[in-house]
């Protein structure tokens, strides 16, 4: 196929029979799907059909975008996607790493890995060359040790992805880590990959990308770049990254406090971006980031750990935990295993507050860092009754225990960062999410609010009121057509967007200037509609039909109980008004009162192909 800025490949390999080979994949297919999230979604849909997330044939991919390789504004990104061993759903996460520079430069925009290995093993790709290589000696290893072994073998120059012990063990919200501090697949990713004995993936590539405008694209990013440079957000931004929002959150009683019980923490102060700032030791990117966020501290142990507002949020607060120290050693555990650190943070919150009401004899308290700090380990290594139970996450545990009334997931993926009594475009968010409650999608708090997490601005006093305006739902949808559609697709960071204002016109722009092809925003909003009509589609068929609105319902504690303490104590969501708005949310994107697409909207998006088999297990109006 010869097309710019999309390779047309897909390197396929199949661990049980030891194959590799090179998928073509049609140039109508690219244009639809555009890549990342897009391209992933597309062939988890034709290919991961009723499969055990666990077992040989569910297939996991890694995708890159037309963004990736080329210089383009925090351009490095990567989707890894599969059917989820967590949520048994659509899942997949995003995280900049030099792999997704090298697969484009070795001449794929994908890989998809099927089968299983009978020993442990990691994949070499060398350009055209493809290694199945022995993991043995690495199995047990952390990613950071399994990083540098790996780098040892085959150089610097290369892009490492690999899971610790947790994907290793199965732990169902594993991710895939790479550079030490980025991580991916909140939903298990790095469980399915493990579950195929495959320890890692290394990537080298040499060859040069086939762009459309090679002097557009460079005009076009050296503009977006220093426009980056200078917007007004930098100094702060470069300062405390997503740190910044412990005190925007804290203030607005929406940090995620002892397991969600409440929304402002008496340590914020210890935990913020403030006291980060005078621990950090350096700052760590992403590839072709100028604004790199990642903030390297020393922890408790002595160890570097890297900071980010989610996993602060999740392991300090949510713990009843105030000190950074402790906290960065939570982190860098989590990293080195390999296990998302928001699942585990609510995992463990959970455990603590079953320990407090009686319904767990024996675990950590809140606050109590050490035995928190053990059972982390337990989980990742599923070595103690308690540690093996809190590695299937809070849906299975809450199952297990009758504990839903504070079981804080949606899906089966647990809460992220934002504590929602008060809330509801957020709680539409996380209940609309395509994987469970993550805020990558629609991160509609700062807009719900009125404020974002800027210098000077967190400490202006808002007047707030819960309002369920129909126009929550529009908006919810219009950042998920961006956050989770457009960036996702390309794959590029989001963050010079949102953190410092870049404009989006630069998107469409880069995006023609490397594949040729000119997209309008309506193009763009449709393709994006489209992959949000797929994954519901994915999520339908896999739950055999079995669906209905109350799978899009944030958290119950979010409905019975009310804050705990400041301005707004004792205010919470109301179940009916939610209601409405997520009819409202059902009717802008065009599907029926249980929340799935409408014929008429698939037909619309492109997407007549899945009809026939949506049928099969459901009507459809
Ligand atoms: C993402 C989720 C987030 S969102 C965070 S912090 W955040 C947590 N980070 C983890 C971590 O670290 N280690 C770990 N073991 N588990 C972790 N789980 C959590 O995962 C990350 C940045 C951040 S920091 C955010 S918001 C933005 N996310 C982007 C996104 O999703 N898409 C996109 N196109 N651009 C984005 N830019 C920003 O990237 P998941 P990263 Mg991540 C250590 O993985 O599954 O998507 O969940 O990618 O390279 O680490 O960069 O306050
Ligand atoms: Fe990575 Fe942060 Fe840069 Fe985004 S802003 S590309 S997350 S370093």
């Amino acid at each position: 196929m010869s097309m710019k800025g999309w390779w047309g490949r897909i390197l396929r390999v199949d661990l049980t029979n030891n194959k590799v080979w090179v998928q073509e994949y049609p140039g109508e297919v690219a244009k639809k799907f555009i890549g990342g999230r897009g391209l992933a979604a597309w062939i988890l849909w034709n290919e991961a059909k009723h499969v055990d997330p666990l077992g040989p044939d569910n297939k996991l991919v890694f995708a890159s975008g037309p963004f990736n390789g080329l210089p383009t504004p925090s351009g490095g990104k990567m989707v890894v996607a599969a059917k989820s061993p967590l949520t048994g759903g659509y899942g997949d996460g995003n995280l900049g790493t030099m792999a997704t520079v090298h697969l484009r430069k070795a001449g794929y925009d994908a890989i998809v890995v099927e089968g299983k290995a009978k020993k442990p093993v990691y994949l070499y790709i060398e350009d055209d060359n493809v290694s199945i290589l022995s993991a043995e000696g690495l199995w047990g290893k952390g990613t950071f040790e399994t990083e540098r072994e790996l780098k040892k073998i085959h150089g610097k120059n290369v892009g490492v992805l690999s899971i610790g012990p947790a994907g290793e063990n199965l732990v169902r919200y594993a991710v895939v880590m790479s550079q030490e501090g980025r991580a991916a697949g909140r939903p298990g990713m790095g469980a399915v990959m493990g579950s195929k004995n495959l320890k890692a993936v290394v990537i080298k590539g040499t060859k040069e990308i086939p762009v459309a405008d090679k002097e557009k694209l460079r005009e076009l990013s050296q503009e977006a770049y220093n426009a980056i440079l200078n917007s007004p957000g930098y100094p702060f931004w470069k300062r405390q990254g997503t740190m910044a929002a412990v005190e925007w959150t804290n203030e607005n009683s929406a940090l995620p406090t002892r397991n969600f019980s409440d929304g402002s923490f008496e340590f914020a102060r210890s935990i913020d971006g403030y006291t980060m700032e005078g621990m950090k030791v350096k700052q760590r990117g992403c590839p072709y980031c100028n604004m790199p966020c990642g903030n390297v501290v020393l922890d408790a142990e002595g160890q570097e750990s890297e900071l980010d507002y989610e996993n602060v949020a999740l392991l300090g607060s949510n713990l009843g935990i105030g000190k950074l120290n402790e906290v960065s050693v939570l982190n860098r555990i989590a990293d080195d295993m390999g296990m998302d650190t928001i699942s585990l943070g609510v995992s463990i919150s959970h455990v603590m507050e079953a320990v407090e009401k009686g319904v767990l004899k024996e675990g950590p308290a809140f606050g109590d860092f050490k035995k928190a700090k053990e059972l982390a380990l337990d989980i990742a290594y599923r070595r103690s009754e308690l540690g093996n139970l809190a590695a299937d996450g809070v849906r299975a545990m809450a199952e297990k225990l009758g504990t839903h009334d504070f079981a804080m997931h949606v899906k089966g993926l647990e809460v992220s960062g934002y504590n929602c009594f008060i809330y509801p475009a957020m709680a539409l968010a996380y209940g609309t999410s395509s994987i469970g409650a993550h805020h990558k999608e629609a991160w509609v708090i700062a807009w719900e609010i009125g404020t974002a997490p800027i210098e000077g601005e967190h400490a202006k006093k808002v007047e707030y009121k819960i309002t369920y305006d129909p126009e929550k739902a529009a908006k919810v949808i219009e950042l998920q057509r961006l956050r989770g559609g457009l960036f996702e697709m390309l794959t590029a960071c989001r963050l010079p967007w949102v953190e410092v204002g870049l404009s989006l016109d630069y998107y469409p722009k880069l995006l023609e200037a490397i594949t040729g092809v000119k997209y309008t925003w309506d193009d763009l909003y449709k393709a994006a509609d489209r992959v949000y009509a797929l994954i519901r589609a994915y999520w339908v068929r896999e739950f055999n039909g079995n669906w209905d609105r109350r799978m899009d319902y944030p958290p119950k504690r979010w409905f019975i109980e009310g804050l705990k303490s400041g301005p707004y104590k004792g205010m919470h969501l109301e179940e009916d008004k939610y209601d409405q708005l997520l009819s409202e949310y059902y009717r802008l994107r065009g599907w029926d009162e249980r929340g799935i697409p409408k014929k008429e909207t698939l037909k619309e998006l492109g997407l007549e192909e899945v009809i026939p088999e949506l049928e099969q297990v459901t009507k459809l109006e």
